[in-house]
C-alpha cells in the first residue's frame, strides 16, 4: 500500500530514520515494524547514491521510503521521486515562497513544474502505466514542508495554503533554536507544545498532513492527540543503542 493510501486511513504512522549511508542498513530498519523508512540527506551521510539505493531496499521490504533533501536541493526532491520515494520532506522552508518552489519540484503541471522521467518509479510501481502514473502521481506524492523557525510559524497559514503542499513536518530541534533566539536547542522545551499544538490543529483545518520528528517515543501518542499522522522516531544509531540496552540488560540480569 502507498504511504498516502496508509495516511489516509487515519491513524499514527511511525518512520525509522536513516543517518547511516547504507542500503543494507536501510532495509535493516525497514524489515522492523515501522510503517515507512525516512532517509536523511539533510543531516544524515547519505550520499545520492546510497539514498537512492536505500529507497530500493526499503520498497523490497514492503515499505515505502520517504526522502529528506538538504536545504533548497529541490532538484533533489523531482529526483528522490523519479527514484521511487513517495515523499519528500524539505528542510528550512521558511516562506510561501519556499513552499512554492518545493512544490513545484514536486508536482506535475498544471500544479508544479516538475519534469518527466520516473523510470525507477515506474519499475518499482509496476501497477502503474506512464499515463497512469502521470494522472496519480500529484495525489500519491506527498510534499512536507518542514516548519523549523518562527519564521515558517508566522508564515504557517500561508505554507498549509499553497497548491502542492500536502503537510508540513515539524523540526522540534531547529524550532527551538528559533523560538529561544539562539539560546539553546531543547526539543522536548514545555514553552514548544503549545506551537507544535497550534501546528498540528491548523494543517488539520487547512485539510493537510501533519508530522512530526519524535526525540522521545513516548511522546508519540501525545503528537497524535494534536492531529499529527506520522512521527519520526530517533535516528539508527539510537534505535542500535536502544536495542543493545534492552539485549544488555537482560544478558547481565
Ligand atoms: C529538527 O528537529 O530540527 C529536525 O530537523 C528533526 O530532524
Ligand atoms: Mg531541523
Amino acid at each position: 500500500m502507498q504511504l498516502r493510501d496508509k495516511l489516509d486511513q487515519d491513524r499514527m504512522l511511525i518512520s525509522a530514520w536513516s543517518t547511516s549511508p547504507s542500503e543494507e542498513m536501510a532495509g535493516a530498519l525497514a524489515r522492523c515494524p515501522f510503517d515507512t523508512v525516512t532517509v536523511d540527506m539533510q543531516h544524515g551521510a547519505h550520499s545520492e547514491s546510497t539514498a537512492f539505493a536505500s529507497a530500493g531496499a526499503i520498497f523490497a521490504a514492503g515499505k515505502p521510503a520517504i526522502l529528506r533533501i538538504p536545504v533548497g536541493r529541490n532538484d533533489l526532491a523531482s529526483r528522490a521521486l523519479d527514484m521511487g520515494f513517495e515523499a519528500v520532506i524539505a528542510p528550512m522552508i521558511n516562506s510561501v515562497a519556499d513552499a512554492r518552489a518545493f512544490a513545484s519540484a514536486m508536482k506535475y503541471p498544471p500544479v508544479g513544474e516538475r519534469s518527466w522521467g520516473p523510470m525507477k518509479a515506474l519499475q518499482m510501481h509496476s501497477a502503474y502505466s506512464p499515463e497512469s502514473y502521470f494522472r496519480s502521481a500529484n495525489g500519491k506524492t506527498l510534499s512536507l514542508a518542514m516548519i523549523e523557525t518562527r519564521a515558517a510559524f508566522a508564515a504557517l497559514d500561508g505554507i498549509l495554503a499553497t497548491d502542492g503542499i500536502d503537510g508540513v513536518f515539524v523540526g522540534p530541534s531547529d524550532l527551538s533554536i528559533s523560538w529561544s533566539d539562539g539560546a539553546g536547542v531543547d526539543p522536548r522545551n514545555e514553552e514548544l507544545q503549545d506551537v507544535i499544538a497550534t501546528i498540528g490543529s491548523r494543517a488539520q483545518q487547512a485539510g493537510k498532513f501533519a508530522a512530526v520528528f519524535a526525540v522521545d517515543p513516548a511522546d508519540v501518542p501525545r503528537f497524535g492527540k494534536m492531529g499529527y499522522r506520522l512521527a519520526a522516531l530517533n535516528t539508527d544509531p539510537g534505535i542500535i543503542h536502544a536495542g543493545a540496552a534492552v539485549m544488555l540488560e537482560k544478558a547481565r540480569g
